[in-house]
């Protein structure tokens, strides 16, 4: 079905009862009974959701299994999963029928008097809590029934059903490319793990990590430890089934405590490390499991967190010299992370290719039928994570990104990318720099594009004109792409450096032969926008745009076309009116059949008409610069005094056309960018 033909079937079903399956658990310890349920539209403030794909977590069976003091029967389990907004209730504003969703446990309100979301330090965010311990909605009522008995909600989820009810501020809207089939195990288990590396204990490079438990949540503790440098990883486990998958995502050495001889697990350990571990991880919810953790973190400073989630009545005890000897007890509920704006941006992490959640998919079953199985799976020993398809999603096409290289550098990533366009209908290369945020839950940083001049790359300006250390003192991103599209097998493509490859002139090609790829204008403008902003983690409606001869051009022009898009504009020595030049003539008759065409591609003309907002335009240019008369800077100086559109046009006494006179004004640049951009 396609999305449109779901969308339909949605408004039928909107503000009605669905009849739909569900596995429900009417009581401890017995097989989920798959059968036909009632949902309730959802009230205020809530979203109903079409589930597509759910993974089975350890603490869905922990509490099917009675273990659970919160525990309520009859209920619908389930809490990592992905599905799609089918209606929203009054009130709704951040989700919107169709979107694609991760249901989240741990709520975000955001509201301003919510201490907890206000605070950069925790997700505890209580708003519903106390309402999902009760296995009800907000109202003190429950969505689910069957044959009018009231089944709970489980966790503010209950996903293992085709239609579930959740509050709005559980819902975290991810990137609509999104594998469902996969991301789902970021609704739990996995991000669990990688928040306790990374925001619970922040784990330093060069130290040393125990972590006891290698299922889904314990090897994704390994996987994040490996990530943030951490040189020595034991892994720590019954089943000595874990260790290969533990050993590929990191783990140095892994030891199964009853294959170890007469010696404790801590015994064993500390033959290794004497003083003890820098992170001990316990993901077992055994609390003798979690004393030998505790008692293992180094001495002085060693830190030990609590994931795993221990059965009722069970009590965690230590002497509290261990404590007084400088240990630190600790714990994590979803791994820190604030869900509906971190979950997005741990999905994006994953479409980019940063991390991979696939070997943590051991099993994978269709059909909601076949929900006793993935618990069979979980017990069998074998299994990380079994998906459970719930509902099939018609297949997307999403955009094809690689990342071609990753550095660190000033404070933040430059990454090299390549994706498919489908404007130009061919392979493109992009290169972006992110600065690092302070903390990560500050605001996302503003993005400036730079456009690169005739026979660049988007390697050029990334390597040469020393925009990196402003970028990185204001925390601006930067986005550099390429000039053209490149390899289309257009005959004569190369033969100039002023048209064809390189050359791209930030237009939208209409001639036959050009336009099918040459469509540089949509790609700046619209297709890459809309990919960095979905993909990488960073403030879309907050942009600027700059340019370099060529590219000042199509600064220039981006801003000239989209009155109100950018909240700054500058160039350095751009070419100002190109249908008074040979080389913007000759440029625009091949892509677009004409001079006279080529006036909507031309910043002198299209500042005779320009009523939007005024930005000041900054532009330098040197007066030793052997292009000059292809730039006629004079020609914008002169427009911009008759149709007083405000312009700084400084001349720069004998700098040229080259990198060594961009490098020596990016830093100006950068500057009345940032201030335009709030920074
Ligand atoms: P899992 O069942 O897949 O894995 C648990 C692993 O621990 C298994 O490999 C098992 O063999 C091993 N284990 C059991 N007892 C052990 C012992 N005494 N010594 C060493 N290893 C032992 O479970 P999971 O889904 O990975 O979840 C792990 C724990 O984390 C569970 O308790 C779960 O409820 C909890 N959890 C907590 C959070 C949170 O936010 N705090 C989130 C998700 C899961
Ligand atoms: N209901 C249990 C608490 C269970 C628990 O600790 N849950 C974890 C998530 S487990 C996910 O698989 C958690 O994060 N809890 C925080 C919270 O607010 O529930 C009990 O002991 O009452
Ligand atoms: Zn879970």
């Amino acid at each position: 079905m396609e999305k449109s033909d779901l969308l339909a079937q949605f408004k039928q079903t909107a503000g009605k009862v669905i009849k739909c399956r569900a596995a429900v658990a009417w009581e401890p310890k017995k097989p989920l009974d798959v059968c036909e349920i009632e949902v309730q539209p959802p009230k205020k403030g809530e979203v109903r959701i079409k589930i597509f794909a759910n993974a089975l977590c350890h603490t869905d069976i922990y509490t099917l299994d009675g273990h659970d003091p919160e525990g309520l029967f009859p209920c619908i389990l389930g809490h990592e999963a992905t599905g799609i907004v089918e209606s929203v209730g009054e009130g709704v504003t951040s989700v919107q029928p169709g979107d694609i969703v991760i249901p989240c446990y741990t709520p975000e309100c955001r509201e301003h008097d919510c201490v907890f979301c206000q605070n950069p330090n925790t997700n505890l965010c209580p708003k519903i809590r106390a309402f999902q311990g009760k296995g009800v909605m907000p109202d003190g009522t429950s969505r689910f029934s069957k044959d009018g008995k009231t089944i709970y909600h489980f966790m503010g989820c209950s996903s293992f059903s085709e239609y579930t009810v959740v509050a709005e501020i559980s819902c975290a809207k991810i990137n609509p490319y999104a594998d469902v089939n996969k991301m789902c195990l970021l609704g739990c288990g996995i991000s669990t793990g990688w928040g306790a590396v990374f925001n619970n204990c922040k784990v330093k490079p060069n130290s040393t990590v125990v972590v006891f438990g290698l299922g889904a949540v314990g090897l994704a503790v390994v996987q994040a430890a490996k990530e943030a440098g951490a040189r020595f990883i034991v892994g720590v486990d019954l089943n000595s089934n874990k260790f290969e998958l533990a050993k590929k995502l990191g783990a140095h050495e892994c030891v199964n405590p009853t294959q170890i001889g007469d010696k404790s697990i801590k015994d064993y350990l500390l033959g290794i490390e004497k003083w003890g571990y820098d992170y001990t991880f316990d993901c077992t919810g055994n609390v003798k499991v979690m004393r030998d953790a505790l008692e293992l973190a180094h001495r002085g400073f060693g830190e030990s967190c609590i994931i795993g989630v221990a059965a009722a009545g069970h009590e965690i005890a230590t002497r509290p010299f261990q404590l007084v000897a400088g240990r630190v007890w600790k714990g994590t509920a979803f791994g820190g992370w604030k869900s509906r704006t971190e979950v997005p941006q741990l999905v994006a992490k994953v479409m980019r290719g940063e991390t991979t959640l696939d070997p943590y998919i051991s099993h994978f079953f269709k059909g909601i039928e076949k929900v006793n199985e993935t618990i069979d799976a979980l017990h069998s020993g074998e299994c990380i994570r079994a998906v459970l398809q719930i509902s099939e999603r018609e297949p997307v096409e999403a955009p094809k990104v690689t990342t071609v290289s990753s550095h660190r550098h000033f404070n933040g990533y430059v990454k090299r990318m390549k994706h498919f366009s489908k404007v130009n209908n061919c392979e493109m290369q992009f290169s972006i720099y992110i600065p690092d945020r302070k903390g990560r839950t500050d605001k996302l940083p503003p993005v400036l594009y730079y456009l690169s001049g005739l026979t660049c790359t988007d390697e050029n300006a990334l390597v040469k004109s020393g925009y990196a250390y402003f970028a990185s003192k204001y925390g601006l991103a930067v986005v550099f792409p390429d000039t053209s599209p490149r390899g289309c097998n257009i005959e004569g493509e190369t033969d100039t450096w002023t048209f064809g490859a390189g050359a791209g002139w930030y237009v939208n090609a209409t001639t036959d032969k050009w336009k099918k790829n040459y469509n540089m204008y949509t790609y700046i403008n619209e297709e890459l926008p809309e990919l960095i902003n979905s993909l990488f983690p960073v403030d879309g409606t907050n942009v600027s745009i700059m340019g370099h001869s060529m590219g000042g051009h199509g600064a220039l022009i981006s801003y000239l076309k989209n009155p109100g898009k950018f909240k700054s504009v500058s160039a350095l020595a751009p070419i100002c009116n190109p249908t008074e030049t040979e080389m913007g003539k000759k440029a625009f008759e091949g892509y677009l059949g004409s001079v006279e065409a080529g006036k909507q591609y031309d910043a002198v003309e299209l500042l005779k008409t320009y009523n939007g907002p005024k930005l000041p335009i900054l532009v330098d240019q040197g007066t030793a610069d052997n292009f000059i008369k292809d730039l006629k800077p004079e020609a914008l100086d002169e427009v911009c005094a008759k149709v007083n559109h405000p312009l700084k046009l400084r001349y720069q006494p004998n700098y040229d056309h080259s990198y060594f006179f961009v490098a020596t004004f990016i830093g100006d640049h950068i500057e009345h960018h940032a201030k335009a951009l709030g920074l």
